[in-house]
């Protein structure tokens, strides 16, 4: 008697929590938002448009663009950045963890040196050529 009740119990309790974590939900949503981009993130990488991508606390891709383009910037890391040229005039556009911005690239052909206004060690260029 002492013995299968206890038993009993620990089986009812296993159960119950595979049943909770096989049905999900609340688990990712309480691991907080380092989960919560990598699939927000996939959308936009499902279609490869030409952008910029920052991924831990870092500019990447994009190489040049055409003046006048719609250039997209894809934050994949948990935290705003900007991406904001070092002018402070051409460019400028605030991009949420785990989504996705965009803005116009410059008409005038060059390099746009542009820096996260959260981040100042995040530095890169755009360079513009038609
Ligand atoms: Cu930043």
């Amino acid at each position: 008697m002492r013995i299968t009740a206890p038993r009993a119990a620990v089986a009812v309790a296993l159960a119950l929590t595979l049943t909770a974590c096989t049905s999900g939900g609340t688990t990712p949503y309480g691991a907080g938002p380092s989960t919560a981009p990598s699939p927000a993130a996939s959308s936009p990488a499902a279609t490869p448009a030409p952008g910029i991508v920052i991924q831990n606390f870092e500019f990447t891709g994009l190489p040049s663009v055409k003046p006048g383009e719609t250039v997209t910037v894809t934050n994949l890391d948990g935290v705003s950045h900007t991406v904001s040229s070092d002018d402070g005039t051409s460019f400028r556009v605030v991009v949420a963890g785990g989504s996705a911005g965009t803005f116009t690239a410059p008409t005038k052909p060059g390099s746009y040196a542009y820096h996260c206004a959260f981040h100042r060690t995040m530095h890169a260029a755009l360079l513009v050529k038609p």
